[in-house]
């Protein structure tokens, strides 16, 4: 059940909350954030607010406050506060006088609408609006507005306290070494704050956009700048607009362009500025959009909430930073890094704004240096991807996670040390990049060198198993943590030598086809004397196939575990991880437990692994075994089942992963939304329901709709030709916008077409 409420109106679709929740009030900040790529900024109340966890965070802003504490993203001075008083009267939002309350998102244009109504002593009566966005259209501004209407009794003075807040921490971690505050020409206030490598400048001017200014002031607290701004009503109103522009580091923008910048949008002015953002995002929904017949209002809201916040969280402006596993909208895995970009959130990028795709990925390439360091650190060879990465390619996993409060010791944390798959995960992402915007410069300056450097790790890292005369992978974990120090996992090995085939298919083609390029790669690299073994690699490899009763080993010794008998508790259980409150660790490690997809997202990268029996009975099979511990698992079986025409299966998980960060649950999502589950639901959409899969030159389309859903209708974009899809029950419509030259091949209902211009596919 989502717990928010959904309203429509011409051209806006609401996420509401109606009622004045405080303990939701975390879980409502993350999912009604304001971001841009650029910066993001939680939702929280302008009123201060004992349960708030305010935040911003800018993208790549990263810090490492001590030796043992991890790096993390940093959350930035506070913007959004404000205090009010009607007549010395302080105004609060606690239940006794506030009489109407909403708070609400507008899942296109990303505003966020905050309003009160207060009763005040001597039966007055005041309403509150206070408005925001993240502007798209220009990404240093966070653009607020506050309006006070007297509704009842007179008030003669409305004090407005805000500035920005220095005395923000990382649960309590503070980043910033120093903090200077200034207020230029009487009116824009400043702080520039230090990191060791970098510093955060916010800068903020208020506007007066109704009543009378009686007085202003500024005052400075340690880290912190404030104005506090008086007014007198003006016909019952009184309004101040706040821009804040902010910036990481000067970039060239000195105080001067800062305040340049500032007085223009002042002048401009709240309306305006969000016109002009408002197309923007317009733009983005013109591409993004997925419309389909038969869903209800909240489904709708759900998908619309997962393509705002993954629009939202992709760095539209720099390679030099990715897209972290809660976006930009809490403190959440220190706003790391992880498989859950490549894998789950690129392919919307890949297929809607495929530069931005790209960009993700120049991302891991510049981080090479780490990876390879990683790799020489474990004695390997290549690039070892981070398991989570920050800024950079280095390792950020912390080694030991919190304390267990029943021993009181820090439980060691193996992902960033077995968790290997990352690295074929990324050189997947890559080839699925080259396939689908056929990207020869990218190849050229940058996927080249992550594949092969990749394949390297993969070599490095094999073994060869005497009992089997195969080459194994040992002691790695899969997908599914709830598996530890396993051999030869089946995601791992099969995405290996994925990607070592990969690796090798370029490496013999450029050799013969573009000798230049290989041996400018060969000089920097060294490839050309691994060919061999690489070759060795991909045919001795080990890969797991389906055992007498069809099953694909998860690994070497999944299937030898005991079965978790009462499973069905924890699959049904509110409380997420509820199993290890029962089991000890190395207890479900020695079952045959999944905490979420680990063969069956096998089977979603690669549909056409195995036959179509094998791939049903697989996913039954993993799905019963599966607890969905993890946000990333309802997704990957909703679209799992989907493909396998599970449709009643699918569509449960499908609910499910709807509202991941939208249930009732108060504590879900209070520390950032769960972008995984988010770029889950697209997959699901396009990739499960539509059916779409572009591989080789072909654009395979094998729907399978909801049965009560009649269309669906979406676009994606196949090596720069923007393509309309209608799916209907008994038709496919294709129509390429504009007509294109470069015509694309399509499978579908088990037939070939062309598509030039138009295409409709009956049956
Ligand atoms: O990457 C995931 C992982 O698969 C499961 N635990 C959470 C991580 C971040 O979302």
């Amino acid at each position: 059940m989502i717990h928010y409420q959904t309203e429509k109106e011409t051209g806006k679709l609401w996420l509401c909350e109606k009622e004045f929740l405080p303990e939701y009030e975390q879980k409502t900040e993350s999912v009604f954030a304001q971001c841009n790529g650029y910066l993001g900024v939680r939702a929280a109340h302008p009123f201060s607010l004992i349960e708030e966890q305010r935040g911003m965070f800018l993208c790549g802003a990263f810090h490492k406050a001590y030796e043992d504490e991890v790096t993390e993203l940093v959350n930035c001075p506070d913007i959004t506060w404000f205090q009010l008083e009607a007549d010395g009267e302080k105004i609060l939002p606690e239940r006794a006088s506030l009489t109407s309350f909403e708070r609400k998102l507008d899942l296109f244009s990303g505003e966020l609408v905050i309003r009160y109504v207060f009763e005040l002593s001597g039966n007055r009566k005041i309403a509150v609006e206070n408005r925001r966005f993240a502007s798209m259209e220009q990404k240093n501004l966070f653009v607020q507005a506050l309006k006070i209407h007297i509704l009842a009794g007179n008030i003669r003075e409305l004090k407005i306290k805000t500035g920005i807040n220095g005395q923000v921490t990382n649960s309590g971690v503070s980043h910033f070494h120093k903090s200077v505050a200034r207020v230029y020409e009487k009116e824009v206030m400043e702080i520039r704050s230090e990191l060791e490598e970098g510093t955060v400048i916010e800068a903020v001017k208020c506007k007066l956009a109704a009543g009378l200014l009686l007085e202003k002031e500024f005052s400075l607290k340690r880290r912190s700048i404030y104005g506090t701004y008086v007014l007198k009503p003006d016909n019952g109103l009184a309004a101040l607009e706040k821009i804040t522009f902010v910036n990481q580091g000067e970039n060239g923008i000195t105080a001067d362009k800062r305040k340049e910048a500032l007085h223009a949008a002042c002048a401009t002015g709240y309306e305006v500025l969000f016109e002009k953002h408002q197309k923007r995002m317009e733009s983005f929904w013109d591409t993004a959009r997925i419309r389909v017949e038969g869903m209800s209002q909240e489904e709708e809201a759900a998908i619309c909430f997962a393509q705002y916040h993954m629009i939202g969280m992709t760095p539209w402006h720099t390679n030099e930073c990715s897209i972290a596993a809660k976006g930009l909208t809490g403190e959440g895995y220190k706003g790391h890094v992880f498989w859950d970009t490549e894998i789950f959130l690129f392919p919307m990028l890949l297929y809607l704004y495929p530069k931005e795709a790209r960009r993700i990925l120049e991302f891991r390439y510049l981080g090479l240096d780490g990876a390879r360091k990683k790799a020489k650190d474990y004695g390997f060879q290549g690039a070892m991807f981070p398991w989570e990465a920050a800024k950079t390619g280095d390792e950020e996993t912390p080694l030991y996670a919190a304390l267990n409060i029943h021993t009181g010791k820090a439980n060691k944390v193996w992902s960033g040390i077995k968790e290997y798959h990352v690295t074929a995960d990324i050189a997947y992402a890559v080839e699925q990049y080259r396939q689908a915007a056929n990207d020869w410069d990218f190849m050229e300056k940058c996927g080249y060198e992550i594949v092969f450097e990749a394949a390297r790790f993969w070599v490095s890292c094999a073994k060869w198993d005497e009992t089997r005369h195969q080459y194994g992978i040992f002691d790695v974990i899969g997908p599914d943590e709830y598996t530890e120090h396993v051999d030869n996992n089946a995601y791992t090995n099969y995405m290996a030598v994925y990607c070592v085939k990969t690796a090798l298919n370029y490496a013999k083609t450029l050799k013969q086809k573009q000798p230049n390029i290989f041996s400018v790669l060969d000089w920097k690299l060294g490839i050309e004397k691994e060919l061999g073994i690489w070759e060795e690699f991909v045919e001795k490899m080990y890969l797991a196939t389906p055992g007498a009763d069809g099953i694909i080993p998860q690994d070497d010794t999944f299937l030898s575990k005991p079965c978790m008998k009462n499973i069905a508790k924890y699959k049904t259980s509110q409380i997420k991880q509820a199993v290890l409150l029962d089991y000890s660790r190395e207890e479900i490690v020695n079952m045959q437990v999944l905490k979420q997809a680990d063969v069956v997202m096998l089977l979603n990268l690669f549909p056409h692994l195995f036959a179509e029996d094998i791939v049903k009975k697989n996913v039954l099979f993993y799905e019963g075994k599966t607890i969905h511990d993890s946000s990333l698992s309802y997704c990957a079986h909703a679209q799992a089942c989907a493909a396998i025409g599970a449709m009643d299966l699918s569509w449960e998980f499908f609910q499910k992963c709807l509202v991941v960060d939208l249930d009732e649950n108060p504590h879900d999502s209070t520390d950032g939304v769960h972008s995984a589950s988010l770029g889950g639901i697209w997959n699901c959409l396009i990739f499960g329901f539509a059916g779409v899969r572009y591989e080789n030159g072909v654009l395979y389309l094998n729907p399978h709709l909801p049965n009560r859903w009649k269309s669906m209708d979406f676009r994606i974009i196949i090596k720069g030709v923007q393509v309309h899809v209608l799916i209907e029950k008994k038709k496919i419509t294709l129509a390429c916008e504009p007509e294109t030259s470069t015509p694309i091949q399509v499978e579908a209902k088990g037939r070939s077409y062309t598509l030039e211009k138009v295409l409709e596919i009956e049956g």
